[in-house]
């Protein structure tokens, strides 16, 4: 009896469940809880960390979950290695679902660096105003660089003070579009933008944007994932299952 786990928190993740729901494949989707009020989804939903690969395989067994669906974002690389530790364990079928990194257009003034981590460094000694498009998880990295001022998008309200001295806070959640991004980057005077390189469409806009205004963007480059069965589209995750929901009847 197939039953699948969806690893969610990405565009692709909600437009997989709702394949899931419509060919009413057994499913649960699951969110981290990083923001106070998530998408609602429409598959069954559970909220919070499995604690740990131990945590993640009791649940797999205590569920009795046939196969998992990692379509965490690209930087989610704990859930991801987790996953594919907990399922090589348990010898669960596992696939990634990865949108395609981006790629430089004629009028980009991009520079890459290979982790987030890095990109403080590649910013300016100079004072600049930057955009840092990477949520709250990592705004501390550009504590090393204090002088300038900060624009941060976030999902929900900080709680606690912030480790940057200059910011302007905007509370948005994606996808986002040009026109808004486009006034976003004008109205703050921004001459820098710091983001991850998570691909697909919901962040893609601040990219397009800059390429308009001739903005530097600083890109990081994703971690390094386990696990070779990667899908592109959700087409290729249900031809996936169907394979072995065929194999499952036995028919
Ligand atoms: C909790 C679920 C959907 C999913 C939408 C996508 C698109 C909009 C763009 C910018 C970049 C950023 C951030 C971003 C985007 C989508 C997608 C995507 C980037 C939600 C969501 C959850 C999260 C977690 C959140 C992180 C943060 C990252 C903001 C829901 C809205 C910067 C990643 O405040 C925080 O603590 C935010 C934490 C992890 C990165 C970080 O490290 O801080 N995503 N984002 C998921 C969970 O609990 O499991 O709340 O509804 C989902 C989406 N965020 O269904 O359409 O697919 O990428 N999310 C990045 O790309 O760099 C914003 O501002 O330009
Ligand atoms: P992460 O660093 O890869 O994972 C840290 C821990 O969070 C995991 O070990 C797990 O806790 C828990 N976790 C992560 N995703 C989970 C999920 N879908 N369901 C249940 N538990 C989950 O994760 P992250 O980068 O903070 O991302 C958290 C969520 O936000 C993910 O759903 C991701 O898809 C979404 N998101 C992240 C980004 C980003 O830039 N990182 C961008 C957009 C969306 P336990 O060890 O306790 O199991």
């Amino acid at each position: 009896m197939m039953r699948v786990l969806l690893l969610g928190g990405t565009s692709e993740a909600s437009q997989m469940a709702k394949a899931l729901s419509q060919a009413a494949v057994n499913s649960v989707f699951s969110y981290a809880g990083r923001t106070n009020a998530p998408v609602p989804q429409p598959l069954p939903t559970r909220i919070g960390g499995f604690g740990g690969v131990v945590g993640l395989v009791a649940y797999l067994r205590r569920e009795a979950i046939t196969h998992v669906i990692d379509a965490t974002h690209p930087f989610a690389a704990g859930m991801s290695r987790n996953a594919f530790a907990a399922c090589t364990q348990t010898d669960t079928p596992l696939i990634r679902l990865e949108r395609p990194a981006w790629q430089a257009q004629s009028g980009d003034n991009w520079t890459h660096v290979p982790t987030l981590e890095a990109a403080a460094t590649a910013l300016p000694d100079a004072d600049a105003r930057v955009f840092l498009a990477i949520g709250k998880q990592q705004i501390g990295l550009f504590a090393a660089k204090p002088q300038h001022h900060y624009l941060l998008r976030l999902v929900d309200p900080p709680e606690r003070d912030l480790p940057l001295p200059k910011t302007s806070v905007v509370l948005a959640r994606g996808p986002f579009d040009i026109a808004q991004d486009l006034a976003l980057l004008r109205d703050h005077d921004i001459t820098h933008i710091v983001a991850k390189n998570a691909g697909g469409r919901g962040a893609e806009a601040k990219l397009t944007a800059a390429r308009q205004l001739g903005l530097p963007v600083i890109l990081a480059d994703r971690p390094a994932l386990p696990g070779q069965n990667i899908a592109a589209d959700i087409g290729a995750v249900m031809t996936w299952l169907d394979h072995d929901q065929v194999a499952l009847r036995g028919v």
